[in-house]
C-alpha cells in the first residue's frame, strides 16, 4: 500500500473509531482524540432506576415534616438504604418551629465500609418545602410543594449510587445523609417572626452532634435540585470559599464525561444550604450541586418553591450526568 492511501485510511479507521466526522490534519487531530479518550473507573448510574426513586419518593406527597407523608417516606427512604447493604443510622428530635410548634426531625444516615478511615460524604435534604411562597397567587402561597426536584432529585440520585455501591465497593467510606427539615425557612407572608434562621436545621444539628463523634470526612458533596433539564451546576460561592480543590475535581471529571454542559465554568452566587453547616462545623469541607439560572429574579429554576416542582420537570439526562459524575469522583478516590 502506498504512503499516501494508508494515510486515509488512519483517518478513516480513527475517525469510525471515535465517532467523528472528519479530520483535517491527521496528526492533530490523532493527538485531539486521543486526549479527549477517558477511561471511566465507575460502574454504570442507572438513570432510570435514579428516575424511579424520585418518582416513589414524590407519590407519599409533599414531605412535610408532621405529616403522615413524611413518616412514611422516611420509613420508605430508610428502607431502601438497608436493602442496599448500608448501615443505617438515624437521628431523631422533636425541633421547637418559629411559630412554637413543634417538629419531628429525622435524618436518615447510611454507610458503607463504616470502619474506613477515609470516607467521603454525601448528602440531598428529604423534606419538601410546606409552601409554595413563591406562587404569585395568596391561596396558592400556603400549598407544600411537591419537591421533585427540590428535594427529591438529589435523594433519588443518591438512592440510585447506594445501589451501586452495594454490587462494588469503592476503596474509600461512604457515607450518605438525607437531612431533614432544610426547607422550612420563614416564608415573607409569615407575620410572627422569631429571629433566627429556619433553613438547614436538620444539618445543623448533625453537624453539632454528628451520628459518630468527631466525625469527619476528607471532603463532602451536597445534591440540591439536580433533576431538571438543562440544568445549570455552577460553581456556588461557599463550595468555592471552603473546598476549591473539590469543586476542581468534580467539575474535572464531569467534563471528562461529557457532561460540560450541566457544569459549566462559571460562578454562581452564596447559597445557604446544608453544605453550610458541614463546612462550618468542619465536618468536611463541601460543596454544593445546584442548579443555578442567571436570568430568573430568584436565581433557581422558575419552577422553584412554587407548586410547578413536580414530575414534569424531571429529566433522566440531568440525573445520569450528576449521579455518574458522583459515582467517578468515589471510585477514583483512594
Ligand atoms: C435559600 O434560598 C436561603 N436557600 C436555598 C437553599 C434551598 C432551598 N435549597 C432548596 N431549597
Ligand atoms: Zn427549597
Amino acid at each position: 500500500m502506498k504512503r499516501a492511501e494508508t494515510f486515509s485510511l488512519m483517518v478513516v479507521l480513527t475517525g469510525s473509531l471515535l465517532g467523528m466526522g472528519s479530520c483535517n490534519s491527521c496528526q492533530s487531530g490523532k493527538k485531539a482524540a486521543v486526549a479527549e479518550v477517558y477511561q471511566p473507573q465507575s460502574p454504570l448510574f442507572d438513570a432510570d432506576s435514579a428516575y424511579r426513586f424520585v418518582e416513589e419518593q414524590v407519590a407519599f406527597g409533599p414531605r412535610v415534616p408532621g405529616t403522615p407523608a413524611h413518616e412514611a417516606c422516611g420509613d420508605y427512604l430508610a428502607a431502601k438504604l438497608t436493602a442496599f447493604g448500608a448501615q443505617v443510622t438515624e437521628q431523631q428530635s422533636d425541633v421547637t418551629h418559629y411559630d412554637g410548634r413543634k417538629l419531628p426531625m429525622r435524618n436518615i444516615i447510611g454507610s458503607y465500609s463504616p470502619e474506613k478511615e477515609t470516607r467521603v460524604l454525601l448528602f440531598a435534604h428529604w423534606d419538601s418545602r410546606p409552601f409554595a411562597d413563591e406562587e404569585s397567587e395568596e391561596a396558592r402561597q400556603r400549598q407544600p410543594i411537591a419537591g421533585a426536584d427540590d428535594g427529591a432529585s438529589g435523594v433519588g440520585v443518591l438512592l440510585e449510587i447506594a445501589r451501586q455501591l452495594q454490587q462494588q465497593l469503592p476503596e474509600i467510606g461512604v457515607d450518605l445523609i438525607f437531612f431533614d427539615l432544610e426547607d422550612w425557612g420563614q416564608p415573607s407572608f409569615e407575620r410572627q417572626q422569631t429571629k433566627g434562621d429556619w433553613w438547614c436545621v436538620g444539618s445543623r444539628y448533625w453537624a453539632k452532634q454528628p451520628h459518630v463523634e468527631n466525625y469527619r470526612a476528607k471532603y463532602g458533596i451536597l445534591l440540591d435540585m439536580v433533576g431538571a433539564a438543562n440544568a445549570t451546576f455552577m460553581k456556588e460561592g461557599y463550595s468555592l470559599q471552603y473546598a476549591s480543590g473539590i469543586v476542581e475535581r468534580v467539575w474535572s471529571i464531569a467534563r471528562k464525561l461529557g457532561y460540560g454542559n450541566y457544569f459549566p465554568v462559571q460562578q454562581g452566587g452564596y447559597i445557604t444550604d446544608d453544605h453550610l453547616s458541614v463546612n462550618e462545623m468542619k465536618r468536611a469541607p463541601s460543596i454544593d450541586i445546584i442548579n443555578l439560572k442567571r436570568d430568573t429574579r430568584t436565581g433557581f429554576a422558575p419552577y422553584w418553591h412554587t407548586l410547578n416542582d413536580d414530575m414534569r420537570n424531571i429529566d433522566r439526562n440531568t440525573l445520569k450526568a450528576t449521579g455518574q459524575t458522583v459515582l467517578e469522583v468515589l471510585y477514583t478516590e483512594k
